[in-house]
């Protein structure tokens, strides 16, 4: 049975849900209009009033707003309600350059709140449940939107934050918590831990929350087969809000976009143009519902696919898949596309783990790229012959996925940074040439 957090509009008809975008999209552009000088003049320069928009059919006339108009009006030129209004900042996790900050008016905290209660329901959460969130605390949403969703369902709420992976396993056996909420790199290694630790037995984990960060289908699996538990997804940004933007309910086929409170698109990355549901292309939302920081057609640089299509748990909003990669993620080495989620996929179909590092470099004028891969126990006994085979065998697996020759080392148990956040999966050298 399907398990909601407001029926009633998770359930809607798509009539009443293209009802409320209209309302809601005719009112926040008036409200952005109206506060905010800075999406105005980008209106203006491309020729469009607030009266041109009457509905959703209108959405492809306005500006797109990226994260570089974000950093250039820095730090309060998006603020689209007065500072008393405000009562909070999110930030993200940039490392280079200006940071984006978000802004939260408390109706806007409230609502954030909705959407991370519907991802915890969608799992099966009740108020029964013990919630570990083990997500960051802070500036990163993570921690503070599962937070404040775990408390309006009722559950009983673990802030524990990252890290401190001891202390985690402590709390998850002692008071028996029953959905984790961390980024899939942290629940492997916590998975990796209890396995260690021979505390599969005491853990009375179900589900598990994770998002933040690209993961594949065959790290799902992995998770849920370590841990004994169904692993959902979740996406968000912290511009958008944070977590919650979209969320994945029992039948684990892509995450409901929270579509009473965002628009979303798809759009050809290089020419912007609008494309059909169910091209794939890069995700664009627009918010309908926020008061400080409305964002219109807000490019995230994820590459998605939207379906509509009839969900068995009920939902109505569109589905959109797992994001197949930031653009931003993708490495061009030797002129070819390269993900990290592809070679994620090619290493745990061959029985490894998702304790690995891409490394790219350039030696003169060619690229090389190395994977490094850590070795299960299993081989760890195994001949130096026998690594040498199986690092020969995953070179033609990933040869065959990526069209180029990576090289492959099975290095020692241990020898790769574990995250307790995002994890770093990528050292690409040739940026430090410039
Ligand atoms: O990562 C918000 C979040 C927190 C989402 C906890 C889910 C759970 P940012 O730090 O601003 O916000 O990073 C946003 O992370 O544009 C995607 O590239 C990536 N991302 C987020 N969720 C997923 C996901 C939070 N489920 C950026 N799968 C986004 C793949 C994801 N990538």
């Amino acid at each position: 049975m399907a398990n909601y957090y407001q029926k009633e509009i998770e359930t809607a008809s798509p009539e009443q849900i293209r009802a409320w975008q209209n309302e809601r999209l005719l009112k926040t552009i008036q409200h952005v209009w109206d506060n905010n000088a800075y999406y105005r003049q980008k209106m203006i320069d491309r020729g469009v009033l607030v009266g041109d928009i009457k509905s959703v059919d209108d959405l492809w006339k306005l500006p797109f707003l990226t994260k570089d108009d974000l950093r250039e009006a820095y730090p309060y030129g998006l603020m689209s309600a007065p500072l008393s209004d405000c009562v909070r900042i999110q930030s993200t996790s940039g490392t280079t350059g200006k940071r984006v900050v978000a802004f939260y008016t408390q109706e806007d905290i409230d609502l954030w709140e909705d959407c991370c209660a519907r991802a915890i329901m969608a799992v099966g959460g009740t108020k029964e449940d013990v919630v570990q969130v083990c997500y960051g605390y802070g500036l990163f949403t993570g921690g503070p939107g599962l937070n404040g969703g775990s408390h309006k369902v009722g559950c009983l709420t673990l802030p524990m934050s990252s890290g401190n992976t001891e202390r985690q396993l402590q709390f998850m056996v002692d008071l028996e918590a029953t959905i984790l909420c961390c980024t899939p790199s942290y629940a492997a290694y916590l998975a990796e831990s209890i396995h260690e630790k021979g505390l599969r037995d005491q853990i009375k984990l179900k589900a598990g929350i994770f998002g933040a960060e690209a993961w594949t289908e065959e790290m799902r699996r992995d998770i849920e087969e370590k841990l004994g538990i169904k692993a959902y997804d979740i996406y968000g940004l912290t511009e958008l809000s944070g977590p919650g933007v979209s969320f994945e309910c029992e039948e684990q086929t892509g995450m409901h976009v929270n579509e009473d409170h965002f628009i979303v698109e798809t759009i050809d990355p290089d020419t912007g143009a609008v494309l059909p549901e169910g091209s794939r292309g890069e995700l664009v939302f627009t918010s309908i519902t926020k008061t400080a920081f409305p964002l219109i057609r807000y490019r995230t640089k994820d590459i998605g696919v939207l379906k509509r299509e009839k969900c068995s748990c009920g939902r109505t909003f569109v589905k959109m898949s797992k994001p197949m990669g930031r653009s931003d993620d993708m490495l061009i080495v030797r002129g070819v596309n390269v993900f990290p989620s592809q070679i994620e996929q090619v290493l745990l179909t061959k029985g490894l783990t998702s304790n690995y590092q891409i490394l790219v470099d350039r030696v003169g004028t060619t690229d090389s790229i190395e994977v490094k891969v850590e070795m299960t126990p299993e081989l760890f006994s195994d001949t130096i012959n026998h690594i040498s085979r199986k690092e020969a065998e995953i070179s033609d697996a990933l040869k065959s996925m990526l069209g180029i020759t990576a090289k492959v080392s099975i290095v020692e148990p241990k020898s790769i940074i574990r995250s307790e956040g995002k994890a770093v999966r990528v050292i690409d050298k040739r940026k430090l040439y410039g």
